[in-house]
């Protein structure tokens, strides 16, 4: 008798994904594609539930990087004032202020290319003074060594984000001043520490959808697929190359965003996939499209990093129309 025929289960996370089938997930009809991953996101989360993540710049402008996106590189004449590591009282009063507007996890990013040892003692009473509110915390300071890491993580830290952007092939259009393998190496040091990984990229740089398939395989094929995986679209910064570049030739379309969101739930199934960047650029109707498909976790509070968000208004009523709530904290798969 022959034995019957099974099929690997589609909501199971793999790390043996081949680039040609991320690439057909990307060619799929529309709506079978969102169909699988709002299919995928309901066996391991509640699809009416959002992750909430505020965001605040503990020291913004004047990197040493040359992300051709990026507001706060010193490469590029974007108008942005630099500004030093800001003092822990003032960190503190804002988490305090996104906590009551409801954030449960407070990213604090800083414009450096690496984290310098003689900052890392405020950083760390930041993380600290964060986690004692109750909120989760997460930081971003550029390439990390081992043993920072495992500072980070003694001071409370619960999430690095650290992005890969976009894919290895694209990567020197974007930036040239640190490598990939750069990249994946601080990734390592925050896993080896214990520290749960946020780490994602950008849409819409002028990359093709090969590019976008690369670069999701790159993160389904991490040791460890990413805790959080952001996916943002490129939020156009006049004065910086890419952002000069967009402007002229066009933003991504909605729809390909939309198919992103979705292998991206499809290829790493227990991400809290974040909607980040761009939001305030995007209609309800596609905000609600990136939820059915898979997208559950969102940037609150009126700012990113240096450029808008939506208002506290604009997102309750949303969520509200939307029938959503915000997820139970420590929910994450
Ligand atoms: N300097 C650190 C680093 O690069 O890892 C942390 C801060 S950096 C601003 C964090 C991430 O924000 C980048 O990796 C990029 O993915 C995203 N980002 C920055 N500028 C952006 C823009 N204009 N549009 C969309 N995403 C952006
Ligand atoms: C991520 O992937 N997006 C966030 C967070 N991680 C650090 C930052 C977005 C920054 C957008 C541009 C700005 O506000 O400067
Ligand atoms: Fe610096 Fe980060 Fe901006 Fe790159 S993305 S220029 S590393 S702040």
């Amino acid at each position: 008798m022959n034995a019957p025929v099974r099929f690997a289960d589609p909501a199971l996370p793999r790390h043996d994904w081949t680039r040609d089938e991320i690439e057909a997930l990307f060619d799929l009809p529309f709506t079978e594609l969102v169909f699988r991953a709002a299919s995928v996101h309901r066996r391991w989360f509640d699809p009416t539930e959002l992750q909430l993540s505020q965001l605040l710049s503990v020291k913004t402008g004047g990197c040493a990087e040359n992300c051709g996106y990026c507001s706060q590189s010193a490469f590029f004449k974007t108008g942005l004032k630099a500004e030093k590591l800001m003092e822990l009282d003032e960190v503190l009063a804002a988490a305090k202020k996104a906590q009551d507007g409801g954030a449960q996890r407070f990213c604090m990013g800083a414009a450096w290319r690496d984290l310098k040892d003689r900052d890392l003692p405020r950083v760390a009473e930041m993380i600290t003074g964060v986690k004692a509110l109750g909120l989760e915390t997460c930081v971003t300071l550029g390439m990390l060594k081992a043993e920072q890491a495992v500072a980070l993580k003694d001071a409370g830290l619960d999430y690095y984000n650290h992005n890969l952007d976009t894919s290895p092939e694209y990567y020197a259009q974007v930036v040239t001043t640190r490598t990939y393998d750069d990249r994946l190496d601080t990734l390592q040091h925050v896993r080896d520490a214990g520290i749960s990984t946020c780490c994602g990229g950008i849409v819409g740089m002028g990359e093709s959808r090969v590019d976008r398939a690369s670069f999701l395989h790159q993160l389904a094929t991490l040791p460890v697929h990413p805790d959080s995986l952001p996916v943002n679209a490129l939020v156009p910064i006049a004065g910086t190359p890419l952002g000069d570049k967009v402007n002229r030739d066009g933003e991504i379309d909605p729809i390909e965003f939309v198919r992103t969101v979705a292998v991206a739930r499809l290829v790493c199934p227990k991400s809290m996939v974040r909607l980040s960047a761009g939001r305030d650029d995007m209609s309800r109707e596609t905000q609600a499209l990136c939820f059915l498909a898979g997208a559950n976790s969102i940037f609150i509070g009126g700012k990113l990093l240096t450029t808008p968000l939506p208002g506290q208004d604009e997102d309750s009523l949303l969520l509200k129309d939307l029938g959503m709530r915000p997820m139970a904290m420590g929910a994450s798969a």
